[in-house]
């Protein structure tokens, strides 16, 4: 194929609670150790939610500043800033989050059951961030939860014009419980769902990681791997960390001959013009 792999790392989410995954990188000073170790394992994308001083999550816009600045000073990653953030987060405080400049964003692109809760994503919502990704000059990830999120990510498209950048680039996320399975034959109705000439990601929730990682790469795909998505390395066999899973993926990847990407090929990747803070 002679194309690279794009492994994103998603080391924290907004589910798991530190007293639970010990190894879960909460303070700042952890999720950047977390995402050095983490480029050297061969990740070139950072996926990130952060926590407040009790370790919750939160969108706070200062701590979100502060981590931005942060992870370009002291690794090449590029940095994605969540906003999906938590189902009980609302729509200002997720569309506030493009104010700490990240170089890239997750996008949602519908509503969708979430083990017992509700992630709320109403199209009047997706347009409005949709926008201000255009207007802020920040590349969307499309995240994709379920198949009829590729129709309304078609929608958006055709209503609003091309992503800031010029490259649509997804991540379907799989097996969240009430969202699409995490099964081979999904993801490849997934991936046909997709507008023409996007790229995108799977990742796979929980025991999904690791069939939706070699389903993907052999689909040609690129990888989301963390602890936001799993804390089990193999059965009965917690995650280490999340260095683990990213090095468990690039030499998948480059058993497959699609090896890592670099970070400066990711940017290219995903035509994000700014410089990492290493380079
Ligand atoms: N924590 C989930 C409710 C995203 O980061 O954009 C939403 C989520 C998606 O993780
Ligand atoms: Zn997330």
């Amino acid at each position: 194929m002679g194309v690279g792999t794009l492994i994103t790392v998603a080391p924290t989410g907004a589910e798991t609670a530190k007293a639970d995954a010990p190894a879960l990188p909460v303070t700042l000073a952890e999720l950047v150790t977390t995402a050095r170790a983490c480029q050297d394992a061969g990740a070139a994308m950072i996926h990130v939610h952060i926590r407040d001083e009790s370790a919750a999550p939160t969108l706070d816009l200062g701590r979100l500043r502060e981590t931005v600045a942060a992870l370009r000073s002291e690794t090449d990653l590029v940095v994605q800033l969540s906003t999906g953030g938590s189902t009980s987060d609302g729509y200002e405080a997720r569309l506030a989050v493009l104010e700490a400049a990240p170089d890239s964003c997750s996008l949602t692109c519908g509503t969708v059951n979430f083990g017992s809760d509700v992630f709320m994503n109403p199209w009047p919502f997706i347009v409005d961030l949709y926008r201000a990704t255009q207007e802020r000059g920040i590349v969307p990830e499309f995240e994709l939860f379920d198949i009829g999120h590729a129709a309304t990510l078609n929608r958006l498209l055709d209503k609003e014009g091309a992503p800031y950048g010029g490259r649509i680039h997804c991540d379907l996320v799989m097996g969240v419980p009430g969202a699409m399975p995490a099964d081979t034959r999904t993801l490849v109705a997934a991936v046909a769902a997709l507008p023409p000439g996007a790229t995108w990601s799977a990742t796979g929730v929980g025991r999904w990681t690791l069939p939706i990682l070699l389903a993907g790469l052999s689909a040609g795909g690129h990888l989301r791997v963390g602890m936001e998505d799993t804390l089990t390395f193999a059965a009965g066999q917690p995650v280490r960390d999340n260095a683990e899973l990213v090095e468990r993926a690039a030499t998948l990847a480059t058993l497959a001959q699609r090896p890592p990407m670099s970070p400066a090929q990711a940017r290219n990747l995903l035509n994000i013009r700014s410089e990492g803070g290493q380079s």
